[in-house]
Parts: C-alpha cells; structure tokens; sequence
C-alpha cells in the first residue's frame, strides 16, 4: 500500500499560489532605500552626516556601522539613538579619500542584512 501524501497535491498547489500573491509582509527584512553620501556619490572634506534609510524598523542597538577609509582602518560610527526608527544616522570627520561604510543591520522581522555604501570625499 503506498503511502497517502498529507495534502492532496491541488491543496499544495493552491497553498503555493496564495503564497505567492500575499501582499509583502508588514515586518521584512532591511534593505537600504537611500543614502546620505549616495552610492558613489562626492562629498567635501570635513564634518559628515551620514544617514542610512531602510524599507523597514531597524534595531539600532543591534546594528553597526564600521567606515573604511584610504588609509584602510576600521572606524566603528555611533548609531545616534533619536530619529526615526527606519533610518540610521552617524557623523564622521573625514580628509579626502575613498570610503566604504559597512551596514549590518537588524530588522524587526530578526534577519540580519549588510551592504556597503562607498563614496569619495573631495578638497574643500
Ligand atoms: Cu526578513
């Protein structure tokens, strides 16, 4: 005698389809909206204001930021506390150069997600 499958496979088949056409979760994991410096965008030298916007809450306890620089060491940034709770923001005084900063972020949904956001500081 062979086995009886749990669900009928049309029941599957319905239960793949509703799937797919869910609307998108409330709560999803972060991914990045925009930033400030752009993605390969120019800022001048000096005093920086970073700020990274999420399609999603983020915990900002449990997420980082670490800049790279041109003369390649890692600087973790401080996560300011106020503001929104999708977007994360930081300063840094920079010299010119070529920088990466490196997000891992953790959403409310509890997935963890990183990029890297690079961007060249200029001269005044
Ligand atoms: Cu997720």
């Amino acid at each position: 005698m062979t086995p009886r499958p749990i669900l009928p496979r049309r029941t599957i088949a319905a239960a793949l389809l509703f799937g797919l056409l869910t609307p998108v979760p409330a709560f999803a994991h972060a991914i990045l909206q925009e930033s400030v410096p752009t993605q390969d965008g120019t800022v001048a030298a000096g005093r920086i204001g970073i700020a990274l916007r999420y399609n999603s809450r983020i915990d900002k306890e449990r997420s980082s930021l670490v800049l790279t620089g041109p003369d390649r060491d890692r600087t973790p940034l401080p996560i300011m506390q106020a503001g929104p709770p999708d977007i994360l923001t930081t300063s840094a005084d920079l010299k010119p150069g070529v920088y990466t900063i490196r997000w891992n972020v953790l959403a409310t949904d509890g997935h963890l997600t990183r990029g890297d956001v690079h961007f060249t500081v200029t001269e005044q």
